[in-house]
């Protein structure tokens, strides 16, 4: 172990100490804790790959490979065929260690996102580890049965690396969950969406220039679990099918092409207290909701698409003034926001029994949800100056808090994040992701004055039941209940269209004991 290794495995950093500042207690977890017993213990290992996406050569990844060194071997569920890491299926409850072990040719680390685990488990860009490096990851599950998901958040480096292929899915499930008797085993289904741009040699092209910074990367061609044109064979029966958006920056706007409503029973943070029926369901980069698409009066031989609705791409991206002409609305993408979209084909293949019907009531929240009107409220402008899309006025420091970035663990604050408009007019949707809690949005209003209507895709957004990432449309102001991690310790907030992140439209947020 190498004498650096060794001062971060003690939790003090040599910089402190040369600097004449006082020694950062930094939480870094080299090895594991000898006294955390854990039910489930996983080496997850990010390395370069290959896969066969399209006819002809394979195309070069990054990927996520695991192993279950004690627990149960289900914890682990691979994709077939697909570059996306293996599910982790864990239970509420259940102690987890992941020993992360970077194979890839730069620094990382990994975020669960969605999860509310210790500082030392968040994967702050602070704690990335270099080639052959490991990090060791200990946490509780605390979180409800949901959806959730794991990424890279190397500093800089996130777009990039989940990009090339560095993503899984993490499936909690629960009690009250389980009670409810779901469609479940063959009848669960993961459905990530990304989109991605491949060269003339089948290698995923990247830009990661100026104007996909700007605008973030749009892909040109739809792949879902990491398949260029999905299709699945399913039974007449009820599915449960859980959605990802895995994109850098595209705004889906989801809905069954035979008219079908897309019945929403989930969202980020677990299901929804009652299920609920939209024409469109408008899914922002990694937002995940969960559907029940029940198929028991179809017949045998017939088709059903998922595909993402048209709307106009000034919705989500407006540019004006003189520069606008150069950029376009697209960021330079043959297939920009907005456009007509084929995710999945589902043929209906076979016939099944079905009795499923969808409760209607699927959860109670426990201790009930409740507005509180005394909580101290912070406006957080998103807008972009100087060439920088900006949170608050500020781009990310390390290091760098703010006063009113510094919160008391488990407390309460209202956050209005108003979508103002920017140099040049520049404007955009923005998803805001805040680690180490789930949050309700308690109203969305309008810029009197705001250049788009944008009907259409609000139209689809599902603001109810519990999120992490809320989309902030040009014009709008979100009113967001925060109920932060009891967790103490420097967590992040930020946009999570992937180039914006890495352009800095993050900022560290902390939560005193
Ligand atoms: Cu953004």
């Amino acid at each position: 172990m190498k004498r650096r290794d060794l001062l971060y495995g003690f939790g003090l950093t040599a910089l402190g100490i040369a600097t004449g500042r006082p020694p950062n207690l930094f939480p870094v977890r080299r090895v594991p804790t000898p006294a955390f017993e854990p039910d489930l213990d996983l080496t997850l290992t990010a390395a370069p790959g290959d896969v066969q996406l399209l006819p002809g050569a394979r195309t070069g990844v990054w990927r996520f490979s695991g192993a279950v060194n004690k627990g149960p071997a289900t914890a682990l569920q691979l994709i077939p065929g697909s570059y996306l890491g293996p599910t982790i299926r864990v239970r509420k409850g259940q102690k987890v260690r992941i020993r992360f072990k970077n194979s890839l040719p730069e620094p990382s680390i990994v975020h669960w996102h969605g999860l509310d685990v210790p500082e030392a488990a968040d994967g702050h860009p602070r704690f990335a580890v270099g080639t052959g490096a490991e990090y060791v990851y200990e946490f509780e599950v605390v979180n409800r049965a949901g959806t959730y998901w794991y990424h890279p958040h190397p500093h800089g480096k996130t777009g990039s690396q989940v990009y090339q292929g560095l993503a899984g899915m993490l499936v909690v499930a629960d009690d009250e969950e389980s009670a409810l008797a779901l469609p479940s085993g063959a009848a669960d289904l993961i459905w990530v969406l990304q989109d991605r741009t491949f060269d003339s040699r089948n290698q995923l092209a990247y830009a990661g220039g100026m104007m996909d910074r700007m605008h973030g990367f749009l892909g040109n061609r739809m792949l879902v679990n990491g398949a260029a044109r999905a299709t699945v064979s399913v039974a007449t029966r009820a599915y449960r099918i859980r959605l990802l958006n895995g994109s850098s920056s595209r705004v889906y706007k989801l809905a069954w092409d035979d008219g079908t409503p897309m019945t929403v029973i989930g969202v980020d943070g677990g299901l929804l207290e009652r299920p609920l029926e939209k024409k469109y369901l408008t899914l922002a980069p990694s937002q995940r909701a969960e559907v029940i698409l029940d198929l028991s009066k179809h017949a045998v031989g017939t088709t059903v698409q998922l595909r993402s609705a048209p709307f106009t791409a000034s919705e989500v991206s407006i540019v004006e003034g003189g520069m606008g002409g150069m950029m376009g609305g697209g960021g330079g993408s043959a297939v920009p926001n907005g456009a007509s979209l084929l995710l999945v084909t589902v043929h209906v293949s076979r016939k099944e029994a079905s009795t499923f019907r969808l409760p209607a009531q699927l959860a109670t929240y426990s201790p009930a949800w409740t507005e509180d009107p005394a909580a101290p409220v912070r406006r957080i402008t998103l807008d972009f100056q100087a060439g920088q899309w900006r949170l608050g006025g500020r781009t990310f420091e390390m290091n760098d808090v703010a006063p009113d970035e510094i919160v008391a663990a488990g407390s309460t604050q209202i956050w209005e994040l108003a979508n103002i408009s920017g140099m040049m007019g520049m404007q955009m949707a923005h998803p805001i992701h805040v680690h180490g809690t789930q949050f309700r949005v308690l109203s969305r209003s309008r810029d009197a004055g705001a250049a788009t209507p944008a009907q259409s895709v609000r139209e689809g957004l599902v603001d109810a039941g519990w999120r992490d990432t809320v989309l902030v449309l040009p014009g709008d102001t979100v009113r967001l209940q925060m109920r932060f991690s009891s967790f103490p310790g420097l967590f992040l907030y930020h946009c999570h269209i992937l180039e914006h992140e890495d352009m800095e439209m993050m900022r560290n947020l902390r939560l005193m004991a």
